[in-house]
């Protein structure tokens, strides 16, 4: 298959009517610029022609309560009254019903641009604990709802074995993501069959939830056993967290983790939100990738994490839409940008260089998505996958403007729906602004939403 474009972003910047060839596998074989189209050429008139972003944190089930946690119930609401939410509203939900989700989730996020999702997967078993039949049960749901969206996905399964600091014992919420260290492997094990099945695009990764869940030997035990792939942890989100950590390890989470375990370019700290300059430094020079997700961040009350520290120190960062609340990858990048200039009272924060500051954060946001994901993507080059999206030329919010001010609108001024085209690997998901299931998945969401809400 080959896709001509009249303006493209390339790793050479922005080029004039580009050719892309793509395999069967859904990889670019070549790039050419200015050059004629080939009849055969599925033609992008009126697009322009920008690599998709990679989306690397998400837990696809919390999307089916969106709305339910807005609603002040103590005097003073938390992340951790969140919680409790959240651990009450998954006790009921089914491996059918969070494949549905996911599936909605899955074809939402291909329509607002991202091509592909890191899935932090931890509803593992069944109410109380006890596993299914195949113990990766629910990590085979998420692998068949992303088929069936079409989204790339690296499959994060989650290691949860504690309820909270020093062996807590699980509270009755959590049980169902525990697990001890081999059942665990078993569950890698078994995904990693089901992959098989699956595009070449898929990937296996891991996921020690965090340094609250998982005790300081069970990660070095985990890190040991598992030495390929992703590998990705909420960390530093909270104060209390921040607190409750320095007081049990005399450290600090970020500063513990970089001290006590090999973190790398693997390696993927979801939030990060409170760290030291001191930690933010380690954290860049350890060429692991921040994993930012600023409307769940928002919407939890996390934080501001110190944008202008990671970036003068080198650090790689990438976004992610965690709870689901809300799935807008123009959002992400904004708010992103926004609560950066908010707390310094500067503009244009989120660089080092002088220029368009949606090219930077566009760029930053590619790279550091394709790492965290494993993923051979993040730029129309040749060996990448064909992570791609086309934004409208032709809309009003986009009209009369060029090369890099494109992606300066489109982030600052337009939204999601400037996304026309999406493929994913190859695969052409996204066609005039729709997915090309998405009635049926849609229904199926509605249906799943209607037996939660009638199970209340
Ligand atoms: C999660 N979410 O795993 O869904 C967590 C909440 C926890 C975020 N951290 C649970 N945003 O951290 O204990
Ligand atoms: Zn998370």
């Amino acid at each position: 298959m080959n896709l001509f474009a009249e303006l493209a972003l390339t790793p050479e910047g922005w080029s004039k009517n580009v050719r892309v060839t793509l395999d069967q596998f859904g990889r670019i074989t070549t790039v050419e610029s200015e050059v004629e189209p080939n009849p055969d050429d599925q033609y992008l008139r009126n697009r322009i022609l920008l690599p998709a972003l990679s989306n690397l944190h998400s837990h696809s089930f919390q999307r089916a309560m969106s709305g339910l946690t807005e609603k002040r119930l103590e005097k003073r609401d938390s992340f951790w009254s969140w919680r409790e939410l959240m651990y009450s509203f998954l006790e009921r939900l089914n491996p059918e019903q969070i494949e549905a989700i996911a599936a909605l989730v899955f074809m939402e996020m291909l329509e607002c641009g991202y091509a592909s999702v890191g899935e932090f997967h931890y509803v593992h078993h069944q109410r109380g604990g006890q596993h299914y039949e195949n113990i990766a049960e629910t990590s085979c749901r998420i692998i068949s709802a992303a088929q069936k969206a079409g989204i790339g996905l690296t499959h994060l399964p989650v290691y949860y074995m504690q309820g909270g600091l020093n062996g807590k014992k699980l509270a009755e919420g959590q049980l169902r993501f525990g697990n001890e260290h081999e059942h665990f492997l078993a569950i890698l094990t078994e995904a990693q069959v089901a992959l098989q099945d699956a595009p070449e695009d898929y990937a296996l990764g891991m996921a020690p939830h965090s340094l609250r869940a998982v005790s300081p030997d069970a990660l070095q035990e985990i890190v040991e056993a598992v030495s390929t792939g992703p590998v990705h942890i909420h960390i530093a989100e909270q104060l209390k967290e921040v607190e409750d950590i320095q007081a049990n390890y005399n450290a600090r989470p970020v500063e513990w983790l970089l001290q006590n375990v090999a973190v790398d370019s693997r390696w993927c700290l979801i939030h990060a939100t409170h760290m030291t300059p001191e930690e933010t430094q380690n954290l860049a020079k350890s060429g692991a990738v921040v994993g930012l997700c600023p409307i769940t961040e928002a919407n939890l009350g996390d934080g501001i994490f110190d944008g202008t520290e990671l970036l003068l120190s080198g650090g790689k960062y990438g976004i992610g839409s965690d709870s689901n609340v809300f799935i807008a990858l123009t959002e992400e990048l904004r708010l992103l940008e926004y609560s950066q200039r908010l707390v310094r009272k500067e503009r244009n924060v989120m660089t080092n260089k002088t220029g368009s500051i949606g090219r930077a954060l566009y760029n930053d946001a590619l790279a550091g998505g394709a790492q965290a994901l494993g993923r051979k993507s993040g730029s129309i080059t040749p060996g990448n996958w064909a992570d791609l999206l086309t934004l409208d030329a032709d809309a009003l919010t986009l009209w009369g403007c060029a090369d890099d001010e494109f992606l300066d609108r489109w982030i600052f001024t337009g939204d999601d729906s400037l996304v026309r085209e999406v493929w994913s690997a190859g695969r052409q998901m996204v066609s005039d602004g729709q997915h090309i299931q998405h009635h049926e998945i849609e229904q199926r969401y509605r249906t799943v939403i209607q037996e939660i809400r009638r199970e209340k």
